[in-house]
């Protein structure tokens, strides 16, 4: 390592500018600007400890308002520079982008290159203390920001450099009080201060990092030896991870050093979290390009090497390996460039190939290991639901796409539509079962009612993926017969019926219809739900027939209701929408002057969506409150939802 001195730092401008425009240097003088404050305090502790001179970085929130940040390295220089005259101590602290990382070799790689430097955390506080042990000797400075004449002077050394006492001990203590003249709040949030330390202990392994609230006295001790392996263990620690541990890999090649972690879990989302200098880059770039490249070209050879592709098999594309993946990137290299909306992109064209060469190098090693073959297995199998689900996917936007004349399609063979061609009155219904789908196609008003029998459940609930659901011909029917399309193509302005209304049984069969349905459009046509354009029927109950009327109850508490007041009748019950002939179905649940329908809010929608989840989950438990539950279903208070004479 080469020696350095207080001479070797490079001084560039001073503190003047920042005070007038705070959010050129920490972006916002909000909430988020504070902590950046304390930011740059920990990245040069961090820095230090990372780079092998420490191994412990403590921070504390005190009672006063201030933070500090000690940690056990070498200590800031203390040498005067030959030409400035003043300690290295003061440079850091007085000089905008001074510091011993600026273009030598004191640290291998360094995350600070993109902070703004130690300087602008003095320049926006009210006093910044700095102590110093080193060689044997305690040293301290003092910086204030004073106002004179009206005018506030930033970061003002009031006390130099000084000689305080002797020490055993070794490393950095820097403490400051943010200026409420400056920011609106000051007070450090504890979480968002331990989220960020969390992060940095899981980058840097091994080190130690202490936070103290001292305000209320919470404490908490950081320290992963596994590093980012860890770190993927913890981001999936909520979820169900294909494999243990993490795949990990790490290597250095012509000066970068790559390290990566990787696990699946079983969702669809793809989680990268790439770092360079442990500084995050959420835009990706040129590093997360090379790690992607290999990961494809890895199990690309290793399905092919193992005979896991077969005739049948839709073939991969990058994404497939991605689905469910939770990995975690960290490079460290020099002469690192950022781009992007956020400077948060890595642009170094070099970055690309090391990644890729370290990263193919490590996951061929990896799968090539007899004991890991089932890892790889489990990926490629993971991988080919995912190229399933996006062929289906396609497929659906295709067959949505050219959907105009559904009429003339065979798919929508079923449905009996109206002759309208108004919108904005049309309805279609939506009906369980042949026989009442039959009876409401006689009662409906041909003129606006559309009405699309189900022959039963829409689809098995076991199969809840999406390509299942697609597959599932009464969905694609109802796709095509509204004309929306789905999820990311849906279109309200196609919607051909103003009302979409479910008519099933008040039975558990007919509650499940009608929770498959809800989740499906909870999940692919959600804008229907929050439109409101989605109903639920309501067929009675029982029929009362007494002097040759009939009187229909959609309650227990109405049937008890209308009895207790006539002498002779006869009850029928209505087990199924089937039973009633189609102009008792048009006098009950048809015809709007004289029908109850409930309008579908999106926290119904939620409800089904998770009894969906529950009905397909393993827990017996869950599935037999659920039918106990909807015993009892079809009555309108269990919907907090508005009927239609509400609106
Ligand atoms: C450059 C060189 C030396 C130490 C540091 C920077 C240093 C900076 C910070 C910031 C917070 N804590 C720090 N600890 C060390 C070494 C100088 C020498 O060996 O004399």
């Amino acid at each position: 390592m080469a020696s350095y001195d207080a001479k070797d730092l490079v001084v560039l401008e001073g503190l003047d500018a920042v005070r007038m425009r705070p959010g050129m240097y920490i972006g916002t003088t909000g909430i988020k600007g504070l902590h950046h404050l304390l930011w740059e305090i920990i990245d040069n502790a961090v820095d230090e400890v990372a780079n092998g001179y420490g191994n412990k970085v403590e921070v504390t929130l005190h009672k006063d308002g201030t933070a500090s940040v000690l940690d056990n390295g070498r200590g800031i220089p203390v040498g005067i520079h030959p030409k400035l005259k003043v300690s290295g101590v003061e440079l850091v602290f007085t000089q905008l982008h001074a510091g011993g990382k600026f273009g030598d070799d004191n640290y291998k790689y360094s995350g600070g290159l993109h902070g703004v430097g130690a300087s602008v955390t003095n320049a926006l506080s009210r006093y910044l203390d700095v102590t110093v042990h080193k060689d044997g000797k305690k040293y301290s400075a003092r910086f204030e920001s004073i106002e004179k004449g009206g005018k506030v002077h930033s970061g003002v050394t009031v006390q130099h450099l000084t000689e305080v006492g002797k020490t055993t001990q070794k490393g950095t203590y820097v403490r400051f009080l943010p200026d409420d003249r400056v920011f609106k709040d000051t007070k450090f949030d504890y979480n968002t201060v331990l989220e960020r330390l969390k992060e940095t202990a899981f980058l840097n392994k091994g080190i130690h990092i202490e936070l103290i609230d001292e305000r209320t006295s919470k404490h908490e001790t950081l320290c992963y030896e596994g590093g980012i392996r860890d770190y993927v263990t913890h981001l999936t620690s909520e979820k169900k991870p294909l494999f243990v541990p993490p795949i990990y890999i790490e290597n250095e090649i012509d000066d970068t050093y790559v390290s990566l972690a990787l696990q699946y879990v079983d969702t669809y989302t793809e989680n990268i979290f790439s770092y360079v200098n442990n500084i995050p880059t959420p835009e990706g770039g040129t590093h997360e390009v090379g790690f992607k490249t290999a990961l494809t070209k890895v199990l690309n050879d290793f399905a092919k090497k193992h005979n896991l592709i077969k005739e049948k098999d839709v073939p991969f594309i990058g994404d497939d390996f991605r689905e469910g993946l939770v990995a975690v990137l960290s490079i460290k290299m020099k002469n690192v460039q950022f781009e992007g909306q956020t400077k948060t992109k890595l642009g170094n064209v070099e970055a690309r190939s090391r990644v890729e060469t370290v990263c193919a190098q490590g996951l061929t090693e990896f799968f090539e290991s007899k004991k890991n073959e089932n890892v790889g297995s489990l990926i490629i199998e993971k991988a080919k639901g995912a190229a399933r689900v996006r062929q289906a996917a396609k497929k659906a936007k295709e067959l949505t796409r050219a959907k105009n004349s559904i009429e003339g399609s065979m798919l929508i063979g079923q449905l009996a539509n109206c002759t309208s061609r108004n919108s904005d009155i049309n309805e279609l219904f939506i009906v369980e079962g042949k026989s009442a789908g039959g009876s409401a196609k006689q009662g409906r008003d041909r003129y606006f009612q559309a009405v699309l029998p189900l022959r039963g459940k829409p689809l098995n609930s076991e199969k809840k993926r999406i390509d299942q659901v697609l597959a599932n011909e009464e969905i694609r029917t109802i796709i095509g017969a509204l004309g929306t399309g789905i999820g990311e193509d849906f279109k309200l302005e196609n919607l051909k019926y103003n009302k979409v209304i479910i008519l099933s049984d008040a039975d558990p069969d007919g509650m499940h219809i009608r929770c498959i349905l809800l989740t499906f459009f909870f999940r692919y046509m959600r804008p229907l739900i929050t439109n409101g354009n989605v109903y639920i029927g309501m067929p009675p109950l029982y029929g009362v027939k007494s002097k040759g009327k009939i009187i229909y109850c959609y309650t227990d508490e109405e049937l008890a209701d209308i009895t207790k007041d006539l002498s002779k009748y006869t009850i029928q019950r209505y087990k199924g929408l089937g039973e009633m002939d189609y102009d008792q179905l048009r006098d009950t649940t048809l015809d709007p002057a004289k029908r109850t329908i409930i309008r579908v809010g999106l926290e119904d929608a939620v409800q089904a969506d998770k009894e969906i989840s529950l009905w397909m989950g393993d827990e017996i438990g869950a599935r037999k409150d659920y039918i106990n539950k909807y015993a009892n279903f079809n009555r309108v208070d269990n919907f907090e939802t508005k009927t239609e004479d509400e609106e």
